[in-house]
């Protein structure tokens, strides 16, 4: 009886192992809307954070919520309900096993809807990301349903509300990942002391946190309103002329009305809040703004003023200029530029120091908190770095936004990590990952590369025309960017590369191969980068290498684990990298990990993955100091940057 009752449940989320070797090029559904919900004068922005409602599902009866309809009335009056806070993983809140829950949740709270908001306006609903996938209600009525975590999506629920009354919403969330989710897992039913359980699995190594992760907002827009904007930026060759090209799409009855010729008013202010240029749309509502002299966008310690941002005022306006909508946005003006060597910003080249990262904290999980968001970035500024990976998701907008604003360029990893069994459908839902992230980050000038997987399982055959496919789609999404992924199969196995841009390895030297052997690291770190230069004459970058290390674990001679350890693996890469970097087409390295994170319970982590340069809580190792040392005097050489004067401690008048 328990088998079969399993049996289905385990049936509901189908496992496919469809190896596709024939893979064609299906239309993906293109993302619409979804600014960053911002307040102007023609829109309100109400946030719906805070503490909601939780239910969790019988994990042998997922869909029970819905056939009994859950979402018809308040939750409690379904289930008993505790309190869980928004935005946050609900894994870690709760004393018991909510921790390992597989399936659904569901969350409910009320709000109010003043009555002014049902004037002549239209009201969206935003969720910055839940994971992995969410249906959502409104006053018992569907109004959403979106599948792919890390990635925002709205609704517009301007019919679904009661106005100058309270209101009700409803979220469910399902965290099961299988073979053709991104990323993907597997869940399986196995015996346990009780009789049968169903048991998540995934082969990446980070935490599969769910809920509501980011926050959750309300906004309004005018009834004719701007949906899209657009942004791309040009320098002159001197670099003192700067222009924005900008295109807006509008939704809307008014835009629809063939005596009505709408056009965008466009202006751009400096720092300052002065007006340095200003342009009347075209008819198709796009156009151009000149910026003499500009101030571009410059990577932190690569300019004096890194992070340069102008603020874009959008207005769209009706045939007699009557002022329909306005939205604004930051802009840095900056190139890219690359070929089989480098990879420019500004015309000028750049080296990556930075880090492979994760968002991921204590108790929170995956959940937006602007304290641990800030406190990373002074690390970041603090050691020196100068970029990051999203590694393996789409991170916060917020982070996106900060980003911007300090100068650290970005590297934009769509979700899919480890992929394999290459799927048509799969195929579909990575293209689709890509096309969210790029719709929602593609006007950040911090973002400078698209990656498009991390480690996928390219030496496979299918892999060749599935990651031709990908990334084809991604350059006819962004044409201005790079495309890379984290590559670690060998290279001679390789089958992805030719697609790619820029060639991104990870690898383990002294740790996952040769375990301990510091004297195996430096020549074969560049024996590997020469190798897959040699193989696709394309700019290489080392995208992770590192140790686990317990803070506090000293032991010398270096030892693994130890603190003494991981310093000198970062010291022997060090090596290396100086010798590849005379090479011309050695472009970066980045570190993992910036900080320890939680992962699946595993005999080889020790409270997780602990091969943060800071721990959990965001306090150095020692390796931190040596890194920071490194990417200052790389910033100097490369950049003329200046030492912070605290770089060296003060040890004797002999040494300098
Ligand atoms: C990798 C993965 C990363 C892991 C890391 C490790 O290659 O890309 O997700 O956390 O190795 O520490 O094993």
């Amino acid at each position: 009886m328990a088998l079969s009752f399993f049996s289905l449940v385990t049936g509901l989320y189908v496992l496919h192992f469809s190896i596709a070797l024939i893979l064609v090029n299906k239309e993906v559904p293109q993302t619409r809307g979804m600014l960053y919900p911002r307040e102007s004068e023609t829109r309100e922005v109400r946030s719906l954070d805070g503490i909601w409602n939780f239910v969790r599902s019988d994990q042998a009866n997922p869909t029970q919520g819905v056939r009994d309809e859950w979402y018809a009335k308040e939750l409690s009056k379904s289930r008993p309900t505790i309190p869980m806070p928004v935005p946050a993983s609900y894994n870690d809140i709760t004393t018991d096993n909510l921790r390992d829950h597989v399936g659904t949740v569901w969350y409910d709270r009320k709000f109010f809807v003043p009555r002014s908001w049902s004037k002549d306006q239209r009201i969206w609903l935003r969720f910055g990301s839940v994971h992995y996938e969410a249906y959502v209600w409104i006053n018992g009525q569907k109004v959403v349903k979106h599948e792919m975590g890390h990635l925002p999506f709205e609704a517009e629920v301007t019919d679904f509300l009661n106005y100058g009354a309270e209101n009700r919403i409803t979220v469910m969330c399902d965290n099961a990942l299988i073979q053709t989710t991104v990323p993907q897992g597997r869940i399986t039913e196995v015996p346990n002391d009780g009789g049968m359980t169903i048991v998540q699995s995934y082969t990446f190594d980070f935490f599969n946190y769910a809920g509501i992760h980011r926050s959750v907002h309300l906004y309004t827009t005018p009834r004719t309103f701007i949906e899209e904007v657009e942004v791309t930026t040009n320098l002159s060759k001197d670099a003192t002329v700067g222009e924005v090209f900008y295109s807006v799409s509008v939704n809307g009855s008014a835009a629809n009305e063939a005596d009505n010729v709408l056009h965008i008013q466009a202006n751009l202010y400096d720092k300052e809040g002065i007006l340095v240029a200003n342009a009347t749309s075209d008819q198709k509502l796009g156009g151009k703004l000149q910026v003499n002299p500009v101030k571009p966008w410059w990577p932190y310690l690569m300019h004096s003023e890194p992070g340069y941002l102008y603020q874009l005022e959008i207005k769209l306006l009706a045939t007699n200029d009557e002022l329909l909508d306005v939205y604004r946005l930051k802009v840095g003006i900056r190139t890219l530029s690359w070929n089989s060597q480098q990879f420019l910003i500004n015309g000028k080249p750049v080296y990556f120091r930075g880090f492979g990262r994760h968002e991921d904290s204590d108790i929170r999980g995956k959940g937006l908190d602007n304290a641990l968001m800030v406190r990373d970035f002074n690390l970041l500024k603090w050691i020196g770095a100068n970029a990051y990976r999203t590694s393996h998701y789409p991170y916060s907008e917020e982070s996106m936004q900060f980003a911007d604003e300090h100068g650290i360029m970005i590297i934009d990893e769509c979700p899919s990590v480890d992929t394999e069994n290459f799927s048509q459908e799969l195929l579909g839902k990575h293209k689709s990952s890509l096309e969210q992230l790029i719709h929602r980050d593609r006007n950040h000038p911090s973002v400078v590369m698209w990656s498009i997987a991390n480690e996928p399982r390219t030496g496979s055959v299918s892999a060749d025309s599935y990651f031709e496919l990908v990334a084809n789609f991604t350059r006819s999404l962004d044409k201005t960017r790079p495309i890379t992924a984290a590559i670690a199969v060998p290279n001679t196995q390789d089958k992805a590369g030719r697609s790619l841009d820029i060639i991104s390895f990870n690898r383990y030297n002294a740790w996952y191969s040769n375990a301990g052997r510091l004297d195996m690291i430096t020549q074969n770190v560049i024996d590997e980068a020469i190798a897959w230069n040699k193989r696709y004459n394309k700019p290489i970058i080392m995208s992770e290498y590192g140790a686990d290390t317990l803070e506090g674990l000293h032991m010398q001679p270096a030892y693994v684990w130890s603190e003494e350890f991981q310093t000198e693996v970062f010291s022997r890469h060090f090596k290396a990298f100086d010798e590849l970097r005379k090479k011309g087409w050695f472009i970066g390295e980045f570190v993992w990990n910036f900080a320890d994170f939680k992962t699946a319970q595993t005999y080889t982590r020790v409270g997780g993955n602990k091969k943060g340069v800071f721990t959990r809580a965001r306090q150095p190792k020692a390796a931190a100091h040596l890194l920071r040392k490194r990417y200052f005097a790389l910033g100097r050489d490369l950049d003329q940057c200046s030492f912070p004067d605290d770089l060296f401690t003060y040890i004797a008048d002999l040494i300098s």
